[in-house]
C-alpha cells in the first residue's frame, strides 16, 4: 500500500497536538478489527465509540449515512472504509513497513477476501439465512477459494506477502479467524497447518489482544 498523497492529514493544534479522532467500532467486526490494529500500530490515539449494529448512534449516521463500521472521524473528514482507515494510519506512521507490498498481489488478496470469500463466510456462518444452499458445498467452495491458496502461499513464505508481516495479513486474518470460529472442531480437522499457525500467531499477538478490549456501548 503506497502512502496516498491525497489522504488528508489530521489537523494539528497550536501546540502540535493532533485533534483526537473519533472512531466508531464494533468489537467482533473483522473490518473494524483490521482498522483498530492499524490505528494502534501507527500509535494513533482516538476516542473509541463502541456501537450496537441494531441501534447505531445518530452521530455516526450523520458522519456516515451508509451505517457500517468502522468509521473514523478526523477533524473535517470522515473515513468509512476499513481499508482507507488502514491506509490513512500507515500514512501517519509505519514503523515496521507494513505498507511495503506489491500492489497487484495485495489487491488480488483483498479483492478475494472482501468479495467472494466474505460472501461464502456469511453463507457458512449463517446457514439459516441460506436454506437453499448445501453446507458441505459452501465449505468446499470456501476451502478452494481461500484456504488452499493461503496454505500454498504460506508454504513458500512466512506471511502472505513474503517473510514479514504486512497490512495484507492484518486485513485478512480477522476473516479467517471468523471462519475458524464458526466450527472450531471442523476447522481443526482441515489439513492446513501453516494457515493455522499463521492465524494463531496473529490472534495471540499483543497487538491483536490490545485491540480486543470490551467497551461499554456509546450513547450519543
Ligand atoms: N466495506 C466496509 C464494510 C464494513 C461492514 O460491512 N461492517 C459491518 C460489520 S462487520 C457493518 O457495519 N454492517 C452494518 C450492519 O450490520 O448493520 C469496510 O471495509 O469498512
Amino acid at each position: 500500500m503506497s502512502v496516498e498523497e491525497t489522504l488528508p492529514k489530521p489537523k494539528v493544534l497550536a501546540d502540535n497536538e493532533l485533534m483526537m479522532p473519533i472512531f466508531y467500532s464494533y468489537r467482533r467486526c473483522p473490518y473494524a478489527m483490521r482498522a483498530r490494529m492499524a490505528l494502534k500500530y501507527a500509535g494513533i490515539e482516538f476516542e473509541h465509540r463502541e456501537i450496537e449494529l441494531r441501534n447505531k448512534p445518530q452521530s455516526m449516521l450523520l458522519a456516515s449515512p451508509k451505517g457500517t463500521v468502522p468509521v473514523l472521524c478526523i477533524d473535517g473528514f470522515v473515513l468509512d472504509q476499513s481499508l482507507d482507515i488502514m491506509k490513512w494510519a500507515l500514512s501517519i506512521s509505519d514503523p515496521d513497513h507494513w505498507g511495503e507490498v506489491n500492489e497487484n498481489i495485495s489487491q488480488h488478496w483483498i479483492d478475494k477476501n472482501d468479495g467472494p470469500f466474505k460472501i461464502l463466510l456469511d453463507q457458512y456462518k449463517y446457514p439459516n439465512r441460506y436454506p437453499e444452499l448445501n453446507q458441505a458445498a459452501v465449505l468446499n467452495a470456501t476451502i478452494e477459494l481461500m484456504l488452499k491458496p493461503l496454505e500454498l502461499v504460506l508454504e513458500s513464505s512466512e506471511y502472505l506477502m513474503g517473510n514479514k508481516l504486512t497490512w495484507v495479513d492484518v486485513a485478512i486474518f480477522p476473516f479467517i479467524r471468523q471462519f475458524s470460529m464458526v466450527s472450531p472442531q471442523q476447522f481443526e480437522q482441515l489439513p492446513f497447518p501453516l494457515t493455522k499457525k499463521w492465524l494463531n500467531q496473529q490472534t495471540q499477538s499483543e497487538l491483536f489482544n490490545s485491540i480486543m478490549h470490551k467497551y461499554p456501548v456509546w450513547i450519543d
